[in-house]
């Protein structure tokens, strides 16, 4: 491995950061339950602590993806957010509005019949957007929950209308330096039909809403077998992978740790976009990589810092490829040889190189033994315990 580890390796991984998600830290569960977490985050200020103790100890996790809903109410100071993220060594990454919990969104948001509740939305959406210049971020990440449930519903046509004027309105309100993502999902919570299903309607909408739009991959939202990375491919071809949410599936959109389930997976996307540098002369598309897992049953900031662990082994090992080799092989027909290429990267093991990269950059070489030994957990749980406690907070699991 050291003598593969080259110099160039070293600089990706300098380059390579990865932005976990505000919501990862707090309480979460499913739609039959929560497990409580004394150690879950309660408030923006614990999140972002969270957050800066991921960072401390992989050194690429520099950025929090904040839910305007979750995370803001109309008492909240945007500078005062900023600094706190200053003084926790991170900063505010992706601004995401909500417009799905509430109530007035049963029928949708930038889909609803109703005009009102469609202005309502947009008008949300354009205090996000403003909320995003003021914390100096640059993406506004936009996900829908909007679809029907049964055939018959609504008019399809008009939906894809309605939602294409909203998007061009949110597109205008954008500085010179945000960009506009849209994420797609083939389903849940509608269950009939989705406005916006799969890349291709996201790549649309995208288009038609302006130069500063582009799509959002969330790799939890795709059917099962999916060829993502052909997805991946598509898009970066036609400069229109804005981002990543990274997350493992087995089901559907199960949150699971990146790489649990099905790490070839992720590292085939990864080789698409080491490929697309190699054919560019080196020049790396300008991707937001960005963390979407909220682990019910996991420590959750543990959870959090093997996911970038996990996201920088398989990033490396996709750099390892032979792009020259494999492009031989390609050219030749050679087939076997080929996908033996990519196996090969992909089977060696790329740890040893990265602890080094870790100690030379101040790091200790293994980011979650560093985290276990500053027992930020148990302090953290301990605080928080006590905490709810004042706050007149309990934690008793629900079943619905
Ligand atoms: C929806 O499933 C999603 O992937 C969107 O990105 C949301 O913002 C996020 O999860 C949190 O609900
Ligand atoms: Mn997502």
């Amino acid at each position: 491995m050291s003598d593969q580890f080259t110099d160039e390796v070293t600089a990706l991984l300098d380059d390579f950061h990865i932005e976990t998600p505000s919501w990862g830290y707090a309480d979460t569960g499913t739609r039959f339950g929560k497990f409580f977490q004394d150690a879950a985050a309660i408030d923006i200020n614990d999140k972002l602590t969270d957050a800066g103790e991921v960072h401390r100890v992989t050194g690429c996790c520099p950025a929090v993806a904040v839910h305007v809903l979750w995370d803001f109410d109309e008492n909240t100071d945007p500078s005062q957010v900023s600094e706190l993220a200053r003084q926790c060594g991170v900063r505010i990454g992706s601004i995401n509005p909500n417009v799905f919990q509430d109530l007035e969104y049963k029928l949708g948001s930038f889909g609803n019949p109703d005009e009102a509740v469609r202005n309502q939305a947009l008008e949300h959406c354009v205090h996000s957007i403003q909320l995003g210049q003021q914390l100096q971020s640059r993406e506004v990440t936009l996900w829908f929950a909007d679809g029907t449930n049964y055939p018959g519903q609504d008019n399809i046509r008009e939906r894809k209308k309605r939602f294409e004027h909203c998007l061009q309105m949110c597109h205008r309100e954008l500085s010179e330096d945000q960009i506009l993502l849209v994420e797609y999902k083939p389903f849940e919570p509608a269950f009939y039909q989705t406005d916006i299903a799969d890349w291709g309607m996201a790549y649309l909408y995208a288009k038609k809403a302006g130069p500063q739009a582009r799509v959002l991959v969330d790799t939890g939202h795709h059917y099962v077998a999916q060829n993502i990375e052909q997805i991946v491919a598509w898009l970066l071809d036609e400069e229109m992978l804005g981002g990543f949410h990274f997350n493992d599936r087995r089901y559907a959109d199960d949150d699971l740790t990146l790489g649990s389930i099905d790490p070839y997976q992720i590292f085939r996307i990864f080789t698409e976009i080491h490929r697309y540098a190699f054919d560019h002369g080196g020049q790396y598309p300008d991707i937001a990589y960005m963390v979407d897992q909220s682990h019910n049953l996991k420590a959750k900031t543990e959870a959090m810092i093997q996911t970038a662990m996990v996201a920088q082994e398989l990033y490396v090992k996709a750099a390892l490829v032979d792009y020259a080799a494999l492009s031989g092989h390609q050219q030749a027909g050679r087939i076997v040889d080929a996908e033996r290429t990519l196996q090969d990267a992909f089977a060696t093991d790329v740890r040893p190189g990265i602890a080094q990269w870790r100690e030379q950059r101040g790091l200790h070489r293994d980011p979650l033994q560093a985290h276990r030994e500053s027992g930020y957990t148990q302090t953290a749980a301990s605080d928080r315990r006590k905490r709810r406690q004042e706050m007149g907070l309990t934690q008793a699991a629900s079943y619905a």
